[in-house]
């Protein structure tokens, strides 16, 4: 029998892009370009199935035009907020993502956002790279206190949990808002909020590690924010549009709120220009899951549904 023809519509690192040679008629994208809806629906002429990733925007329009042929899109991402469910449901086409093996990865992102962000590390940085550190004084530089202070974790999936794992290893006091309560062995002792408001009220600093959807697309807005304790710390790995950036912007330079880090920006790659100058924003450019371990396993768990399906069996992470 002939191998499934599947396209892989970014470059992946070399270990996943071989399995899928190996084990598919894979079609790569070596000069890794960005595709739109008509590129993709082009190269899918004869394709049985695709390997997207969250660059790639699977909306209704996207999924309407792809080739009757394919049958199922796989994400290399957690995130499937690119990808239209109902949409591809309606063709008949599956949709799976890769939970679980980003969330230390993206925990450990988020401890450092953290981190650089209570002790002032972009002014750090800059003071030591642009020659204009003077000297140690007792007074200068001085940041927030991060060991026993309280954390609240917006989003209590498997990278939430893993964000908790590693706050308690700083004495900090986990209190978390999730769509359902975590059962008590999952919980760890971390205080449940009902509401987002009062989470928010507990959060010297937050952490977001929520889905983005309707419900989430800018909950960190300027009404939520005066819900934080005066000088609270923002932490964003989870998706840009969950923050409203120019109600956070605004709180950060007013002092309203002490910082924030964020790996992940509305419209990005494009940043909005308020957050270059201030020195109490940490950045980085959506780096969450980016180790070596961490993406081949994302492209080998995709790989693994692609593989079930084609077997004839359902796919462990199967969203549609
Ligand atoms: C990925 C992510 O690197 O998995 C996700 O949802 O946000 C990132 O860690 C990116 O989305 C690749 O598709």
């Amino acid at each position: 029998m002939s191998r499934p023809k599947i396209l892989l519509t970014r470059r992946l690192p070399d270990a996943v892009q071989a399995r899928a040679q190996r084990d598919y008629d894979a079609t790569l994208n070596p000069g890794d370009d960005l595709m739109d809806a008509a590129t993709i629906a082009a190269r899918a002429a004869g394709m049985d199935g695709l390997l997207v990733t969250a660059t790639e925007a699977m909306n209704a329009d996207a999924i309407a035009a792809l080739p009757d042929g394919v049958r199922i899109i796989a994400t290399f991402s957690v995130g499937y907020e690119h990808i239209d469910l109902a949409a591809a449901k309606a063709r008949g086409i599956a949709v799976t993502n890769t939970p679980e093996v980003l969330n230390d990865a993206t925990a450990d992102i988020a401890m450092l956002l953290l981190l650089a962000a209570a002790r002032r590390a972009t002014e750090g940085q800059a003071m030591v790279r642009q020659s204009t550190w003077s000297g140690w004084t007792a007074t200068d530089m001085l940041g927030a206190q991060v060991t026993g202070q309280r954390l609240g974790i917006l989003g209590m999936g498997g990278i939430g949990q893993a964000v908790a794992r590693r706050a308690r290893g700083f004495d900090m006091e986990i209190h978390y808002h999730n769509r359902t309560r975590l059962p008590a062995e999952l919980e760890q002792g971390a205080t449940y909020h009902e509401t987002v408001r009062d989470l928010f009220a507990a959060s010297r600093f937050l952490s977001l590690h929520c889905p983005l959807t309707p419900e989430t697309r800018h909950v960190v807005n300027a009404e939520s924010i005066e819900w934080l304790p005066p000088g609270a710390i923002v932490v964003n790995t989870a998706r840009g549009p969950v923050v409203d950036d120019e109600a956070l912007i605004a709180a950060l330079k007013s002092g309203r709120l002490g910082a924030a880090g964020l790996d992940v920006f509305e419209g990005e790659p494009k940043v909005n220009a308020g957050y270059l100058d201030l020195d109490n924003a940490f950045l980085l450019p959506h780096m969450g899951s980016a180790t070596v371990e961490t993406r081949d396993a994302m492209g080998f768990r995709a790989l693994d549904n692609l593989d079930a399906f084609f077997a004839g069996g359902t796919p462990r992470d199967r969203l549609a």
